[in-house]
């Protein structure tokens, strides 16, 4: 959204530093160009924020109302993106098959990951001191095998899953990119290495990562800080 723009709506999401569903949201919203404005809440941590409980349907982040539309849940949210810029999704059937296929794997799964790596922004590149936990090595495993498989089958025209368009399925993986950096998660392959170099380069994630930076240190969580 420019200046002069004039908005129609808002993005709801929470803090940047640790918000991985908000930033999944976020990304299809400025890539689809939204006219809209960006509400950040501060999260309170373990998924008990005040006052998201009242602002948003499923008391949640992302949220998002244009045009007369009320959008919640980050998955929605990018189809919904996708309905004025259809290039969020390949072009081609069967690539789409695939994007919405991981992007939804993604969505409903991957909790080793996801409890093992909260997202932090302010992290870099430390590993954790105690060992992985299972379910975490396993899904370390299974996002390398979609991200070189991806990239083998689709993504020969561009950087990214499927070629040069930064897409929803990108969208989805994302945060996973920040969690590996921050926590220099092992065993990741060239192919995923190069990625994520790739991801982190975009002109958004920089975006992202800038406007994290300037967060008031107040909204800081000893929950997510304090991880060995
Ligand atoms: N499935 C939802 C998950 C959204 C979610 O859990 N968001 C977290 C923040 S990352 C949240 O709003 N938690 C509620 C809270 O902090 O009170 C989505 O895809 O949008």
């Amino acid at each position: 959204m420019t200046d002069n723009q004039t908005t129609n709506g808002r993005l709801v999401i929470g803090t940047q530093r640790y918000s991985s569903w908000s930033l999944r949201g976020w990304l299809p919203v400025k890539l689809a160009k939204l006219p809209v404005t960006v509400q950040v809440i501060a999260l309170e941590g373990a998924g008990q924020t005040r006052a998201l409980k009242a602002l948003s349907p499923n008391g949640c982040v992302p949220y998002l109302e244009h045009d007369g539309a009320k959008v919640w849940d980050s998955l929605a949210i990018a189809d919904y993106c996708a309905e004025f810029e259809p290039s969020l999704w390949p072009q081609e059937r069967a690539a789409r098959a695939v994007a919405r296929s991981i992007a939804a794997e993604m969505h409903s799964g991957f909790r080793g990951v996801r409890s093992t790596f909260p997202m932090n922004l302010g992290r870099v590149a430390r590993p954790l001191t105690t060992p992985l936990p299972e379910d975490a090595v396993k899904d370390i495993a299974r996002i390398n095998t979609i991200w070189a498989e991806t990239r083998a089958q689709f993504g020969q025209g561009g950087p990214y899953l499927f070629g040069a368009n930064f897409g929803i399925a990108d969208a989805m993986f994302a945060p996973v990119v920040y969690r590996f950096l921050s926590y220099a998660v092992p065993g990741l392959s060239e192919v995923a290495q190069a990625y994520m170099q790739a991801v982190i380069k975009h002109p958004l994630m920089q975006e992202w990562q800038a406007d994290a930076a300037q967060e008031p240190e107040s909204w800081q969580l000893p929950l997510y800080e304090s991880i060995p």
